[in-house]
């Protein structure tokens, strides 16, 4: 792995002279237990559990957590690239910076964006962020894009489609991060929304193409799922997986303007339709189907105050906190099994006869569940 020029020395020679150590050095072997999120939001490495003594640059981190509380730009920017740095030796800080921030986020609202590519995502965003910031909020606006794992860069978060928005002083607009897994993509994406919350945004729009799985990992860090959707919705409601149906808290129908008007209606009659097949996420609320126009800026309000109608209802019934409680919690899980595949993969017991095991289960010598087995018991013996 090449670490990128930042991500080599995050405070530029200045560890050696700051460095506090938090912990006393640990007996030969033991391992401590990293200090708990309260939330569960991930960002020590695993892999350091076995590593002797931890040392915090804790002047700068409060600095920069100062920083971000303040709404300082910079500051939040600094404190982005330290969670997305990779280089293992600022996971702890990232942690640390983390949990400094944790008590002052979640107070916004969260909202996933989806849709196929063209549908219009970027120019609805231009138009709903605009008039969020009409109405006094500041907009952050974050994307998961799979692609960025292909690519190593964003596609999304474009600022050519966004170019009012990009140049208001209340939106924050940050593109993908790389990752090598949509797993490490939507980690530091679901962390930079809190460090985003901590600096005073409160409307969080994540934004994500309608590709397999990003919509579901998408729908599992915000509070309202909105599905951009085209009018020519047809037979086959444009090929529209079931389960993202079932993940949606309202359909946005774009486009629905002029001659696509009449169309647009037609499709939302249908979706209205497809959506009495699908179980309810929530008794309190019956998934809305809304057209706009977001080249032609219209509808956009209606969006919004749909919005926080949803808001207004979950808070009444509980089911606001609660939902976030619960994906608190999945998302510890996540986060423990990816860091535990990873830990199993790099143990060097496992290593040592991964690929010989590997290889009988592919040509049918071993069963998975034996080759499973061998391969934990060896875990296990280190
Ligand atoms: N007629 C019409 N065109 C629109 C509307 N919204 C977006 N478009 C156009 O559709 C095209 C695609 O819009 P984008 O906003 O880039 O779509 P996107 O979903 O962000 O696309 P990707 O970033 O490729 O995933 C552009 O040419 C827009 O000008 C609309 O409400 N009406
Ligand atoms: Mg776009």
């Amino acid at each position: 792995m090449r670490l990128r020029e930042n991500e080599k020395d995050f405070f530029n020679g200045e560890t050696q002279r700051d460095q506090i150590p938090l912990n006393p050095p640990l007996p030969k072997g033991e391992a401590r237990i990293p200090p708990l999120e309260k939330g569960g939001q991930g960002g020590f490495d695993p892999l350091r559990l076995s590593v002797k003594i931890k040392v915090l640059n804790l002047t700068k981190i409060t600095q920069i957590a100062d920083g971000v509380r303040s709404g300082n730009i910079r500051s939040l920017a600094k404190a982005i690239t330290l969670i997305e740095s990779r280089n293992p030796d600022h996971s702890t800080d990232a942690a640390a910076l983390l949990d400094n921030l944790l008590p002052d986020s979640g107070n916004s609202i969260r909202v996933g964006i989806s849709g196929v590519p063209g549908v219009g995502k970027s120019t609805f965003i231009e138009a709903f962020g605009m008039h969020l910031i009409d109405h006094g909020h500041k907009v952050a606006i974050l994307a998961v894009d799979p692609s960025s794992q292909l690519s190593g860069g964003s596609i999304l978060g474009d600022k050519t489609r966004m170019e009012e928005l990009s140049r208001e002083q209340n939106a924050f607009i940050r593109p993908s991060p790389t990752g090598d897994t949509l797993g490490g993509v939507a980690r530091k994406t679901r962390e930079t929304m809190l460090l985003c919350e901590a600096a005073g945004y409160d409307v969080i729009i994540v934004e994500t193409v309608g590709v397999g799985q990003s919509e579901i990992t998408v729908a599992s860090m915000v509070d309202f799922f909105l599905l951009l959707q085209l009018p020519n919705a047809g037979d086959e409601l444009q090929g529209i997986k079931k389960g993202v149906m079932e993940i949606a808290d309202a359909i946005l129908i774009n486009k629905a303007e002029g001659d696509n008007r009449p169309k647009a209606e037609l499709a939302r009659g249908q979706y209205l339709s497809a959506l009495h097949m699908v179980k309810p996420k929530s008794s309190h609320w019956q998934v809305p189907t809304l057209l706009c126009s977001a080249l032609h800026n219209e509808g956009i309000g209606e969006v919004w105050q749909m919005i926080c109608a949803f808001s207004t209802t979950m808070k009444k019934h509980d089911e606001f906190e609660r939902k976030r409680r619960l994906q608190a919690s999945d998302w510890m899980w996540a986060l423990v099994q990816e860091d535990l595949k990873d830990l199993f993969i790099r143990n060097k017991n496992v290593a040592a006869m991964l690929e010989q095991v590997q290889l009988g289960v592919s040509e049918g010598v071993t069963s998975p569940s034996a080759a499973a087995r061998r391969l934990l018991e060896a875990f296990k013996r280190h």
